[in-house]
């Protein structure tokens, strides 16, 4: 799982990313940011913790996000500011879900933006910025097509039917309406899955600086959010940033509950939708992520290609049957392990271990 923080420039986006990063990064004030951090975050999970007990294994995995801070979207009309947007963009189009980071804090740090916070007026920039994306890559290649149905080249009937598709995305894009709300059949899915479009992605908003997200905030948006959350980075990136023996005395201070990692990993699986599932063993314990509603087979897949190829059964119990238990034995004499097939929905915090013919 990718997940991009996505914001204007000074919106607290490297901030957030040191307050939950096992390794902050150096970022001076007011210097302009050229790379994008990456870094995985890992999923803490006492689920996990517990199957560890019971195998002690030579090796422990938890699942983990990997989360990219991206220099943040420079605010100009020039032409200049609007290609770097584009490129900038374009880059962070292949991530799988996007954290707008939007800042609810005074900062006089950028002139050329208000001082003030308006977080709602800078959520509504963001996401006019990728619908206006969305728009042009839709509108590039739809222009492509409609003149490959003019000169009726060889591709032309299957370039008529992507191009239907499209201009009805570009009437939604033009109307201000959510893609999310196109009714498409699985192959017409399949056919603009490939464009990568930010309006059909999950969204969690964060309101950077703020206690609380105001009720209303996605009023008015042509993107549906997913979620919503607010974050006073500053203090959460101090409070990383500590020696751990230190921590507990200035949570309690700052009335803080839970680390920020574990506040936006928690976030982001309920934003996404996602999932874990382990693998146990005495080589390995380890959680993987899938999405809500994912099958034996995709599960799979994520541990090995060939797993998903191989395919037979999944051998699939609960992992709070294996903490009763106390062991696998143990497990097995109650008969408490069940046999799967490829279309099973794997379940949150099943155990599962794939029979595969490879
Ligand atoms: N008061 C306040 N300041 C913040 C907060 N988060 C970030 N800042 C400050 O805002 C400035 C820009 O933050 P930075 O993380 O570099 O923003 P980025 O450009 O989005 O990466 C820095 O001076 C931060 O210290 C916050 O939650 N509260
Ligand atoms: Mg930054």
């Amino acid at each position: 799982m990718r997940i991009a923080l996505l914001g204007l420039q000074g919106a607290g986006k490297t901030t957030v990313f040191n307050a939950i990063a096992e390794t902050p990064v150096e970022a001076p004030a007011g210097v302009l940011q050229t790379e994008t951090h990456v870094q995985v975050v890992k999923v803490h999970d006492p689920r996990l913790e517990a199957c560890r007990e019971i195998f002690t294994p030579k090796k422990y995995t938890p699942a983990g996000l990997e989360v990219w801070d991206p220099p943040g979207l420079p605010p100009g009309t020039t032409e200049g500011d609007r290609e770097r947007r584009g490129r900038l963009l374009s880059k962070l189009r292949d991530a799988d879900a996007y954290v707008l980071v939007v800042r609810d804090f005074r900062s006089d740090l950028y002139p050329y933006e208000r001082a003030a916070a308006d977080a709602k007026a800078d959520l509504a920039r963001l996401v006019d910025e990728m619908v206006t994306s969305d728009f042009i890559i839709a509108e590039k290649r739809a222009e492509k097509l409609r003149d490959s149905v003019a000169k009726r080249t060889k591709t032309a009937a299957e370039d008529k039917l992507e191009l239907s598709v499209l201009e009805r995305c570009l009437a939604y894009f033009e109307e201000g309406k959510d893609l999310a709300d196109l009714e498409i059949d699985e192959l017409t899915e399949k056919r603009i899955r490939s464009f990568q479009f930010f309006t059909l992605k999950p969204m969690l908003v964060l309101f950077n600086g703020a206690d609380e997200a105001p009720a209303d905030f996605a009023d008015g948006t042509a993107i549906t959010m997913q979620a919503v959350t607010s974050m006073d980075a500053q203090i959460d990136a101090e409070l990383n940033a500590m020696d751990a023996e230190d921590r507990p005395a200035f949570m309690e201070e700052f009335g803080i509950e839970s680390t920020a990692a574990d506040r936006f990993v928690r976030d982001v699986y309920g934003a996404v939708g996602l999932r874990s599932f382990f693998t146990v063993g005495e080589d390995e314990v380890r959680a993987w992520t899938i999405q809500a509603g994912d099958s034996a087979v995709t599960a799979a897949g994520k541990i090995h290609t060939d797993l998903a190829r191989g395919f037979v059964r999944a051998e699939v119990f609960p992992h709070e049957d294996l903490l009763e238990a106390g062991d696998m034995r143990e497990l097995k004499a109650r008969n408490g392990i069940r046999l799967e097939p490829k279309d099973y929905v794997v379940q949150d915090g099943d155990v599962v271990h794939i029979r595969s013919a490879v």
